[in-house]
């Protein structure tokens, strides 16, 4: 039939920090999930369309699974397994660091409950020699049956290729469910506020990171030259982590803010104004409301 494609949903999964959204990134083509060094980077469910002459594959970046404490990151352990239920195929990624199949915190059975064929990547093989390897597809045979063992670099793109001749097959046939144009469902606030996220895990150390939350209180054109302005606002958990964000004479806001600014001009590609406040939000991690505010539960 005509205008039928390869099309279904395939979900991205695995610890944290194994370069998951590096890979939905390097598919799209785009910039659409935020990275970072550090683990525990991604907090919501990103979808990202890729889109081909023969297929359209929808992507879920999820946050990496691993054994949670706060109410906040049992929710984005939560996220990332309720995403299994409604996909076609997905993706397990681990990467050559090694992390051994009782350390991921995700049992086969949890796997084997989706009836749905997993692929095993093995990530950043960039940084690692051929030989090391084998070892860990061989662990990694033993923990599940996988569809395919892949090793790649979401970073260089190379292994990408084989990637996409195993996921095709996966998938059914149908018409493609979003317009072509159109890299995500995730409005351009939502990726603002995770571009000064991002910022935030890059330029700052220790619990900062973990303790921040950034919301978008206006996103609007104020003057008819175009210019875009956008205030936001970085929630921390106590006085203390407020003043590392600000920094000396507010020296650290300004990092973040320029950074942040930069990047979201090249994702719009309109001038924008940034206005960066900072609010103390008492324990916000641990705080049910604050959490539901920000899109979890
Ligand atoms: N050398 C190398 N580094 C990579 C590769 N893929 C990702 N990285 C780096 O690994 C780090 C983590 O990447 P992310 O894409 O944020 O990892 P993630 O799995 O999405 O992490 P969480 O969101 O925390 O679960 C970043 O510093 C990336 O630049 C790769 O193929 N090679
Ligand atoms: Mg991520």
């Amino acid at each position: 039939m005509e205008n039928q494609v390869k099309t279904g949903v395939v979900a991205l999964i695995g610890p944290p920090n194994v370069g998951k959204s590096t890979l939905l990134n390097r598919l799209l083509g785009q910039k659409i999930s935020i990275v970072s060094p550090k683990p525990q980077t991604t907090r919501n469910r990103i979808l990202g369309i890729m889109n081909g002459e023969n297929h359209q594959i929808i992507l879920l970046d999820t946050p990496g699974i691993h054994r949670a404490h706060s109410p906040l990151n049992l929710e984005m352990v939560k996220i990332a397994l309720a995403t299994l239920t409604e996909v076609d195929a997905i993706i397990f990624m681990i990467d050559t660091t090694f992390p051994l199949p009782e350390k991921i915190n995700v049992t086969s059975e949890v796997l084997e409950k989706t009836k749905k064929p997993v692929l095993l990547l093995v990530n950043k093989i960039d940084l690692s020699s051929r030989e090391k390897l084998l070892p860990i597809l061989n662990v990694y045979k033993e923990f599940f049956p996988f569809q395919a063992m892949i090793p790649l670099s979401a970073k260089t793109g190379d292994g990408v290729d084989i990637l996409m001749q195993e996921m095709l097959p996966l998938l059914p046939e149908g018409p493609r469910l979003y317009p072509e144009d159109i890299p995500t469902d995730a409005t351009e606030r939502f990726i603002a506020s995770e571009i000064v996220r991002e910022k935030i895990f890059l330029l700052t150390r220790q619990e900062i990171p973990y303790s921040t939350a950034v919301t978008i209180d206006s996103f609007q054109e104020e003057d008819p030259s175009g210019l875009l302005t956008i205030h936001a606002t970085i929630h921390v958990e106590k006085k203390s982590q407020k003043g590392i964000i600000i920094g000396k004479q507010g020296a650290m806001l300004k990092k973040i803010g320029q950074a942040a600014r930069h990047d979201i001009v090249e994702l719009l590609g309109t001038k924008i104004m940034l206005k960066l406040w900072v609010k103390i939000r008492k324990d916000w991690t641990k705080d049910g409301r604050f959490l539901k505010e920000l899109g979890f539960g």
